[in-house]
């Protein structure tokens, strides 16, 4: 019982790695709302804009209720006036004009539609959009140059769109342990992403390798994608390598939250598990990392999501702790030095954090 009689309005703190955030939660119908004002934003190539949605439908993500009225908003951190303004119509109307003329434009389907192509950031699909494109179909249509993984994209197109269940990642989890066993033994493989947050499905299914013996994990790609593409597993592949280096990485990247680790972005052909449907397989989008074991609990980290709770965290440490985080290490920048963790534990220590379990870290 807080002096204002508003205990949440009181306890919500205004980063979300400060906060834990539930998969499931009371305020859907507002934060997808804010969250098409996000995406349409990124669209737009305003990234200040699109996190500010963002940040916005994630605090409401974190209430432990469903929101009534404006009253209950009282207090709560990252509500900026253009948020709050679509919230109070939604509540109001139902609806909010802004987000429903968003939803049914041109531009944002087409852009969705584009950018929802393996290999298609938003800088091509805009280019595309501009050109008249509006949907993969145009792209065939039209003959426009595409680059190998693009290609891929358009071709599974279809497949990639549907959802992937827990259960085919299950399934694709036997698969990469098996492939990873059979040329190392002794390698550790971790679900990561959304299924390891606790999400019933993805648009595609992350895992991280490495070894407890630092050095074995050195060309453990190739090796693995070789056992898969002999055994027909693999329709497309593409492995970008190592390119880490402490002295050179270490505090002045840090910040950036595109790692360098061994990584192989693919498409895995899964056999379905009932023969009767019309095809026996279906494309799903499967990325594998690899990691040295010193960095292992970074990467764990890094790879686990949401991709607004990575934000924050590194948002967290740079702005209130002085230090750089990255998938690969933690700088702290006042000492002048790097600190080693084993686990993700550790880490958020370090931060001067709560811990957060992968499965509150919905942000
Ligand atoms: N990640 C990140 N920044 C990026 C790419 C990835 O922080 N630019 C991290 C956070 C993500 C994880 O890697 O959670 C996996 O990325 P995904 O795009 O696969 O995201 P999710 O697994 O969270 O969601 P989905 O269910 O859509 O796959
Ligand atoms: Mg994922």
């Amino acid at each position: 019982p807080k002096p204002n009689g508003d205990p949440t309005a009181m306890l919500m703190k205004s980063y979300a790695c400060q906060r834990r955030t539930p998969l499931k939660h009371y305020n859907s119908f507002l934060t997808e709302a804010l969250e098409i004002l996000s995406q349409n934003a990124e669209y737009n190539d305003n990234e200040g804009r699109s996190v500010a949605f963002r940040r916005a439908a994630s605090v409401l993500k974190a209430l432990p209720r469903r929101v009534r009225s404006m009253q209950d908003l009282r207090c709560l951190p990252c509500l900026g006036d253009h948020s709050q303004r679509v919230i109070k119509e939604i509540l109001e109307d139902g609806s909010s004009r802004e987000v429903e003329s968003t939803r049914q434009s041109e531009q944002y389907q087409a852009m969705k539609a584009l950018t929802g192509i393996f290999g298609v950031g938003v800088r091509t699909a805009d280019r595309w959009f501009r050109e008249g494109l509006r949907s993969p179909d145009d792209l065939i249509r039209t003959g426009q140059q595409l680059n190998r993984e693009q290609q891929a994209g358009v071709q599974y197109y279809d497949d990639l769109q549907k959802p992937v269940t827990k259960a085919e990642a299950d399934v694709i989890s036997d698969i990469v342990e098996k492939a990873v066993h059979a040329v190392l033994p002794g390698a550790e493989i971790q679900l990561m992403g959304g299924f390891r947050r606790g999400k019933e499905v993805g648009h595609d299914v992350d895992f991280l390798i490495t070894h407890p013996e630092e050095g074995k994990e050195e060309g453990l790609m190739p090796k693995i994608t070789n056992w898969l593409k002999e055994q027909g597993l693999l329709l497309y592949q593409k492995t970008t390598r190592n390119s880490y280096l402490e002295k050179m990485d270490g505090p002045a990247r840090a910040s950036s939250n595109m790692d360098r680790f061994e990584r192989c972005f693919s498409i895995f052909k899964l056999q379905k598990s009932h023969q009767s449907e019309a095809s026996g397989w279906r494309a799903v989008r499967v990325d594998l990392v690899v990691s040295p074991y010193s960095q292992f609990a970074f990467a764990t980290l890094g790879w686990t999501g949401s991709k607004l709770f990575e934000r924050e965290l590194r948002r967290w440490a740079g702005q209130e702790k002085h230090m750089s985080l990255s998938s690969h290490a933690l700088y702290d920048s006042k000492q002048n030095l790097y600190l080693r963790a084993k686990t993700e534990e550790e880490i958020f220590a370090y931060l001067g954090l709560e811990f957060i379990p992968p499965s509150e870290r919905n942000a």
